[in-house]
């Protein structure tokens, strides 16, 4: 038996995020889990489970457990310093030496600034695909990647070495989209005509009851924002005053704001009520025809009179058929939000992938160097590992 000890803390910052990371490490891993993890199906086989964490009988917290039975176990709680303190102090007497998340990252030597913003994403973001594509990042995916192709620019390539590593950078490059969206994520606005249902949409999809619903056409008057998860993935959702013609100054001004914030959104959900025959939308070429528009045809409930079909072919857009107030079509609509977002890049989370400003400024800049300056290219990605000099 290995005697070394069980070291273990939570990865994620304190604060109201959506969730906590413990990671946990030594070879006593399973016999901890043993003693304070009910797995829900009473199986211990799987890698990934649910389950609970427990102080003998008391349920702690309902969590997910990832044990691959490599010494190390990762355990995702709910957020809250609540939790987390629970968390932490349960550990702690199951035998657990509780230290800081810096020593809980494997360190393989590169990037000390890549691993900076990595650990800076992790503590912000509160969705679980954001946490696994910045663990993954502090594991080294972007750091080993830039390293090799850095000692590559400085050992002198030739012309065909060269190339090779153009297209290395590019690759890079290329799933900049997918890792910036976690930092900085797409905005999906909801729009449509008054009284369609989209800020009755905009709370299904938040899962709260964020913005003021009422049967009363014109209800939301400004632009009201959040952040969500969708399916894990981070995005803002942008709630909207109905467009309509209005003499009315603080509506009028309303949609103007709508219209200002269609032409920044990466993605508009147009919601039309399809309970009944589809009304003249003002101003509706104005962004029907930009990319990222999905056509949402809601109160499904009171049956539809709208072919979506033949709307999709007419409007040349896709159409999900949802009903906001009962729940049914929104993964469908989920799925088809997220097909048209950067998350549906050429990258996995498992790829080196850029993930920041900084990130991408520094390979475009090493790309444009190689040709004539591998020594200064080979310069640059340093930087990227690790910061300015
Ligand atoms: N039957 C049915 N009613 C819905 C559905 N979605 C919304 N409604 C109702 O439609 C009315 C308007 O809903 P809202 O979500 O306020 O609509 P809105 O598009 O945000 O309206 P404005 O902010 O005024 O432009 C409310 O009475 C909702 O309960 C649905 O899927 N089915
Ligand atoms: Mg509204």
């Amino acid at each position: 038996m290995d005697d070394r000890p069980l070291i273990g803390g939570c990865l994620t910052a304190a604060g109201e995020g959506g969730l906590h990371v413990f990671r946990v490490r030594g070879e006593g891993v399973g016999r901890l889990l043993s003693d304070v993890f009910r797995p829900a199906d009473g199986r211990n086989a799987s890698v990934l489970r649910y389950g609970h964490l427990v102080d003998g009988d008391r349920v702690v917290d309902e969590v997910m457990v990832v044990h691959g039975g490599n010494g190390e176990a990762e355990i995702s709680t709910h957020g809250g310093d609540v939790v987390r303190g629970a968390v932490t102090s349960l550990l702690e007497r199951a035998g657990v030496a509780v230290v800081g998340a810096s020593d809980l990252f494997r360190d393989d030597g590169f990037g000390s600034e890549v691993r900076d913003e990595a650990r800076e994403g992790l503590a912000r973001t509160g969705c679980v695909q954001g946490l696994l594509f910045y663990l993954s990042a502090l594991e080294g995916g972007l750091g080993v990647e830039v390293a090799a192709v850095r000692d590559g620019m400085g050992r002198g390539p030739d012309a065909s070495m060269r190339a090779s590593l153009v297209r290395r950078l590019d690759a890079l490059l290329g799933r900049a989209g997918f890792g910036r969206a976690f930092g900085a994520p797409p905005v999906v606005l909801v729009a449509g005509p008054p009284n369609a249902g989209k800020s009755t949409l905009a709370n299904r999809l938040m899962g709260r009851d964020r913005c003021i619903v009422t049967p009363e056409p014109g209800t939301t008057r400004d632009l009201v924002g959040e952040d969500l998860g969708l399916d894990g993935y981070p995005f803002r959702i942008l709630d909207s005053a109905g467009l309509r013609e209005t003499q009315d100054p603080v509506e009028a001004a309303g949609v103007e704001r709508t219209l200002a914030a269609a032409a920044d959104a990466d993605l508009v959900l147009l919601v039309m009520d399809g309970s009944a025959p589809l009304p003249e939308i003002p101003w509706l070429d104005e962004f029907i025809h930009r990319p990222g528009v999905i056509v949402v045809l809601n109160k499904q409930d009171r049956g539809t009179v709208t072919d979506p079909d033949a709307l999709a072919r007419r409007l040349a857009r896709p159409v999900a058929q949802v009903s906001a107030l009962e729940g049914s079509g929104t993964d469908a609509l989920v799925e088809k939000v997220l097909f048209r977002s950067p998350y549906r890049g050429p990258a996995t989370r498992d790829f080196p992938c850029p993930f920041t400003e900084r990130q991408v400024r520094c390979l475009e800049a090493a790309r444009r160097a190689v040709r004539d300056d591998p020594g200064a290219a080979s310069g640059l990605l340093t930087e990227l590992l690790e910061g300015s000099p």
